[in-house]
């Protein structure tokens, strides 16, 4: 079993609906366990500015899959929560991207891990440390937890 590390984000329709949904189809999924879930943040749109305001989340996965399979299970939950791919960083149902798997390092055309952009994403940085202040991201040897996080919006959501 290999400890992984998702981000979720999702800013279209019933946004927590969807991260749950997504959670939930992971769990389901053999070889997956969703075994730790952050809260959800509601985060201004990075990248392509001009959308709503995403929700999003961490999870903590413990798997039995390769690296790849893995992600190919995240794009298929991706296309059962009906994802429209329009805009690069344009809005979306939900997204799911590797953040980390294991200590590896990956780099290919399908899969970067750790993920490339994580340290300049509050909205990865800041649901990541409050499950895995301790984990260690592998390129720079670094704690989760002292990883400084970007000043970008981003609050925890409560529904209601
Ligand atoms: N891919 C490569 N590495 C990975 C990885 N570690 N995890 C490939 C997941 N996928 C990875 O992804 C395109 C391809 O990336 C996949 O098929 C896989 O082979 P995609 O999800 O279709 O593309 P995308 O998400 O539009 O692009 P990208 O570059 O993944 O964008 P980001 O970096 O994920 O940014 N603002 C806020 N506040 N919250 C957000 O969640 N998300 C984005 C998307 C932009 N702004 C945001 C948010
Ligand atoms: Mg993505």
């Amino acid at each position: 079993m290999v400890e992984a590390y998702l981000s979720l984000g999702s800013n279209m329709g019933e946004r927590a609906y969807h991260l749950r949904e997504a959670l939930s189809l992971l769990d389901q999924i053999e070889g997956i366990n969703v075994t730790k879930v952050s809260s959800i943040y509601e985060t201004a749109p990075i990248g392509y500015t001009d959308q709503d305001p995403f929700l999003n989340l961490c999870a903590k996965v413990e798997t039995s899959l390769a690296p790849h399979d893995l992600l190919h299970r995240c794009l298929d939950v991706e296309r059962r929560l009906h994802r429209v791919r329009e805009i690069r960083w344009g809005p979306r149902t939900c997204d799911i991207d590797i953040i980390l798997y294991g200590d590896e390092q990956i780099d290919d055309n399908e899969l970067t891990v750790p993920h490339p952009r994580m340290r300049e994403r509050a909205f990865v940085i800041i649901p990541l440390q409050e499950i895995a202040p301790r984990a260690v991201e592998p390129v720079l040897h670094q704690a989760i937890g002292e990883i400084q996080a970007p000043d970008d919006e981003v609050e925890v959501y409560r529904e209601g």
